[in-house]
């Protein structure tokens, strides 16, 4: 039987497990990434662990999350991680470089290679065919020490792209289709693998917009293939020689099979407040917009602003719009100012951003009340924009230009002829602004530099004999990272300080839950299905950490809030009967008598009882060897602590 290009990658890394679905997996990391707003944790970790120099082949760390600087933090974050950078062997991408997944497509990924990255979005590399994967900053710090990753080996599923894209649909329009069909969840425990005729048709820019948006399907991750394609690609970028073939074998088996004939489909947009709510630009009719966002890592590669510009160019933003463009690199923005696009871009009164996620994380550019916008970023959920009520549509980039001018919503295609935008045979690449580690000699000397903002990782404790807990929040289905920890201009700067961050865990959803869980001493979340999707943030477990959470029982996890939760030693519980869910209510008292016996004893089937309703709810507690015993020893820091 043969193999798919996810297979073989794995394969080619095993360290440990059978690659068998849902078995767990170890592989080997060669790369991994991290931001800043996970990455001050990360490397405090990474510290904490006591690893002299990084393991990997290469590990970069980038600044472009946090990059408004309002107060002291985030700069005193910055210098922090660049010293780390510096001592401990990791490449520095200063701020003003650009978002973490355009840069390190462009200038370090590899086909073939293994990437994690604390960041959900880390599957853009699969654009050029490696295995890159989102995960927690603590497991991106094992990695980093030489520890494996490790995976539940997940199903395939295989996209077969048929046909050509017509003229003014997009990439984005692709895998808004792909939600339209799998929705949010339907990606869980799977890895997406894109073939077919049609795949042909697409430059590697393209296919990076559909694997880096391949995470709001909540899939492990998506991959194309490695072929001339990519080699054309990367040949531009001056690394040919990392260039090498993959793709999967003729007689591969998957899991699912889905096929789209892109010549079938028509601009999209994700309407509030979900990724998966898909309607046609058509559909949706000419509403009136109020403001345009063109940038983030899905949507701000060269391709994709020049399209932009040669739609803005000689016209005037409509007086109603607010147009907000961040090119994706420093190498994006530099070509543009290069070859004249971004005059066009400026004519026009576009209001031009630094290279970095900026609005697409709350990061300022926040809409007017109730504002609709239209972005061409990957999540659109309730409040992340930084405006309660905002509504916030997700749309390619011709799709927000031609809307940007006419002020409602505008299919592309009544533009007129399209313009061809070839890939230019040589990008304008240069890495001034990256920053090799010092020689190791010579890390001794290196100081770390510490602001008064960071502070260390929260107090952890093996897992108790029993829990008895109340019930401090009940919440329904579909909750994201941004319910839980919300980020934004004003939240963000405090990443690095979880006792001050956790004041604003939930509160998105009720004002009251950090004093209430606090004064409850211990507690237990309840939740509903995809509970955690979105963001790799491990602040959304170390915040419940802090406030004393002990357990989470809900419907269904997403993969990667999951693993972080064990990561933080809360365990991750989930109702044999969904049903169930209607026997707690917050305020009830609730109990797991001998959890620790029987998780010692790798028991499955847990109870929970429910002292204040009389009720006794049988609940999952399903955990590997491995994560059993990082459960028993109150998480994954103390067990790679004790295992050393
Ligand atoms: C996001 O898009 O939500 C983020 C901000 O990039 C997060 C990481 C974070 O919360 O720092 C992600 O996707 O993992
Ligand atoms: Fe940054 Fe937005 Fe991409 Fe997250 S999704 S990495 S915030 S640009």
């Amino acid at each position: 039987m043969g193999s798919t290009i996810a297979q073989k990658i794995i394969k080619a890394h095993l360290l440990s497990g059978e690659m068998t679905v849902g078995s767990e997996v170890g592989i080997r990391i060669d790369q991994t990434l991290t931001q800043d707003a996970t990455g001050t944790m990360a490397y405090l970790e990474f510290e904490a662990i006591g690893v002299p120099r990084v393991k990997t082949e290469k590990s970069v760390a980038y600044i472009d999350h946090n990059t408004l600087q309002t107060g002291f933090e985030n700069a005193d974050d910055h210098r922090f991680i660049q010293s780390v950078c510096k001592k401990h062997g990791i490449y520095f991408s200063r701020p003003g470089n650009g978002i973490c997944h355009q840069v390190h497509l462009e200038r370090f990924g590899k086909p073939g290679k293994t990437l994690i990255g604390s960041d959900s979005h880390t599957p853009t590399g699969g654009g050029i065919g490696m295995l890159a994967i989102g995960a927690g900053g603590l497991d991106v710090a094992v990695a980093m020490g030489g520890g494996a990753y490790y995976i539940s080996m997940p199903k395939m599923v295989r996209i077969n792209l048929t046909g050509r894209l017509s003229p003014w649909v997009s990439a984005k329009d692709i895998i808004l289709e792909v939600l339209r069909i799998m929705s949010v969840k339907g990606g869980v425990g799977k890895i997406i693998e894109y073939g077919g005729e049609g795949v042909k048709t697409l430059t590697v820019p393209e296919r990076a917009t559909i694997t880096n948006m391949g995470a709001e399907l909540g899939a492990t991750t998506s991959v194309f293939p490695s072929d001339e394609i990519t080699r054309e690609f990367m040949k531009a970028q001056g690394r040919e020689e990392d260039w090498s073939e993959l793709s999967s074998d003729e007689d591969a088996v998957f899991d699912e099979v889905i096929n789209i004939d892109l010549s079938k489909l028509v601009p999209m947009a994700a309407c509030p407040h979900s990724p998966d709510n898909v309607k046609t630009i058509e559909e949706i009719g000419p509403q009136k917009i109020d403001q345009v966002c063109i940038g983030s890592c899905t949507n701000s590669s060269y391709l994709d602003l020049m399209r932009v510009a040669s739609i803005l160019k000689g016209k005037t933003v409509h007086p109603d719009v607010s147009l907000a463009i961040a090119p994706g690199s420093k190498q994006v923005y530099n070509m543009l100012a290069k070859n004249g696009a971004l005059a066009d871009i400026i004519e026009a009164g576009a209001r031009i951003l630094e290279c970095a996620c900026g609005p697409c994380i709350g990061m300022g550019q926040s809409p007017n009340s109730s504002g609709i916008s239209l972005r061409t970023f990957n999540r659109n959920f309730e409040g992340r924009s930084g405006t309660k009520d905002g509504q916030i549509y997700l749309v390619s980039p011709e799709t927000a230009a031609a809307s940007a001018l006419a002020g409602v919503f505008t299919d592309p295609r009544t533009l007129g002829e399209a313009v061809d935008i070839p890939l230019p045979e040589k990008f304008d690449y240069n890495d001034n602004m990256v920053i090799a580690p010092a020689p190791e000699e010579e890390m001794d000397k290196v100081e770390i530099l510490r602001g008064p903002n960071i502070k260390p990782y929260p107090e952890t404790s093996p897992l108790a004999a029993d829990i008895n807990a109340r019930c401090s929040l009940k919440v329904g289905d579909n909750i994201t990272t941004d319910h839980i920890m919300p980020a934004g201009a004003k939240i963000l700067p405090l990443r690095s300080n979880i006792p001050a961050i956790s004041q604003h865990c939930f509160t998105v959803c009720d004002k009251d839950f950090p004093a209430r869980s606090k004064a409850y001493g211990k507690s237990i979340i309840v939740g509903g299905v995809n509970y955690g999707q979105g963001s790799s943030r491990e602040h959304a477990a170390l915040a419940p950490l802090y406030l004393g959470i002990k357990a989470v029982v809900v419907k269904s996890f997403a993969r990667i809030h999951r693993a972080n939760l064990i990561n933080a030693g809360i365990l991750p519980l989930t109702f044999v009967d969904p049903s169930d869910y209607d026997n707690i209510q917050q305020g009830d008292e609730l109990s797991l008598p001998n959890v620790r016996k029987m998780i010692s004893a790798g028991k499955v089937h847990l109870l929970l009882i429910n002292k204040t309703q009389g009720k006794e709810i049988p609940v999952l507690c399903e955990l590997s060897g491995r994560t059993k015993d990082i459960i028993l020893a109150g998480g994954l820091l103390d067990y790679t602590r004790n295992s050393k």
